[in-house]
């Protein structure tokens, strides 16, 4: 399968995170992409597709301060990486502060996320490394992976978080759909639920959004992701979230599968994009589901089965040492097969 990978994507490498009310090694490691890159062999290079394709799905406000913040962070005399402290509740006023610590607050909404020097680099080029993927499938491609760090699923239009910056999967799906490639349906099987996507289009009744995740009653993103989420206004029914207890293995994650294959069918879709997290693994240092790496291959053929051309975009997977062969398993060729889509 093809994979595309842009290297600058390797020097977003924040040290620290705020986790359990203490500062833990930040698990979204360059090595993550490393491990990929090794286990899946040879890539094709991220084209550059500008800014148009992003702005089609973050604020404008947003992307000039994912620009300039650490700038403004080193500005404001602080040094190592820029994260805020303070996160205005859901109806704060749209205040136009300046003050970097405001900001950081204003566009973020979580304390695991910080921004360096190289974080806006590496979140452009992983959001081309997506679109890239997609031009791939565009051109006929049965599926094509592509190999993003930082992962996108958290973020929403104007707000970062959960080692997010760009929807990398909500600017794929965008843009597909302005291409005439439609109906696009948008599958989340990371472990944790994908609020950033499933905000951006949570009104939009013309693109399905389908998540398999830990219970959010229990795990993050804690505050979206439940079963009763199921979209908003002229969106209402083109959202479903399968939450599923901590500790399901394959037996356990089928049914949320069938149900999720079965909505995508129904839909007409005629272009998948798969967020792919790993983090479903069983021996994922910070998840909490029974996946095993056979299971992947497994997870593939089903949706393989879809029979829908599909661009498979990198999320989470923390067990770096089994990553690779995890993401490789997932992309088996014997699940996926080689027929033009
Ligand atoms: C990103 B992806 C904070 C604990 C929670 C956030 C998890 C983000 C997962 N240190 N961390 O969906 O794999
Ligand atoms: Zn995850």
């Amino acid at each position: 399968m093809i994979t595309t990978f842009d290297p600058r994507q390797l020097a977003h490498a924040p040290k620290l995170e705020l986790h359990n009310g203490g500062w833990t090694d930040y698990n979204e490691t360059p090595a993550r992409a490393a491990t990929i890159l090794s286990a899946v062999g040879p890539t094709s290079a991220a084209r550059d597709h500008g800014m148009a394709p992003l702005a089609a799905v973050h604020d404008a406000a947003y992307l000039d301060f994912l620009q300039v913040a650490h700038r403004d962070w080193i500005a404001a005399g602080r040094e190592g990486d820029a994260i805020g402290y303070t996160w205005p509740v859901v109806r704060r006023r749209n205040l136009d502060l300046t003050r970097i610590d405001a900001r950081l607050g204003r566009y973020s909404y979580d304390g695991g996320t910080p921004i360096t020097a190289d974080s806006w680099s590496a979140a452009y080029w992983s959001a081309q490394t997506a679109l890239t993927a997609l031009d791939a499938v565009a051109d006929g491609q049965r599926a094509a992976f592509a190999l993003c760090r930082p992962p996108g699923h958290h973020a929403g239009a104007d707000y970062l978080g959960g080692y997010c910056h760009l929807n990398n999967a909500a600017i794929v799906a965008a843009e597909a759909r302005r291409q005439g490639l439609g109906p696009v349906a948008i599958l989340d099987v990371d472990y944790h639920h994908g609020n950033g996507t499933q905000d951006i289009f949570a009104e939009d009744a013309d693109m399905l959004f389908v998540s398999i995740h830990a219970d959010p009653a229990t795990d993050y993103p804690f505050y979206w992701g439940h079963a009763d989420e199921t979209g908003i206004g002229a969106g209402v029914g083109t959202t479903l979230n399968l939450p599923l207890p901590r500790g399901t293995d394959w037996a356990g994650y089928q049914p949320a599968l069938d149900r999720a294959l079965a909505a995508i069918a129904a839909y007409g879709t005629r272009l998948l994009v798969v967020s792919f997290g790993a983090d479903t693994y069983a021996g994922d240092p910070i998840s909490h589901f029974a996946l095993q790496r056979d299971d992947f291959t497994r997870l593939a053929a089903r949706l393989a089965a879809l029979d829908v051309p599909s661009v498979i975009v990198m999320e989470g997977g923390y067990a770096t040492a089994e990553l690779g062969d995890n993401v490789a398993a997932f992309l088996d060729a014997s699940a996926w097969g080689s027929a033009a889509g």
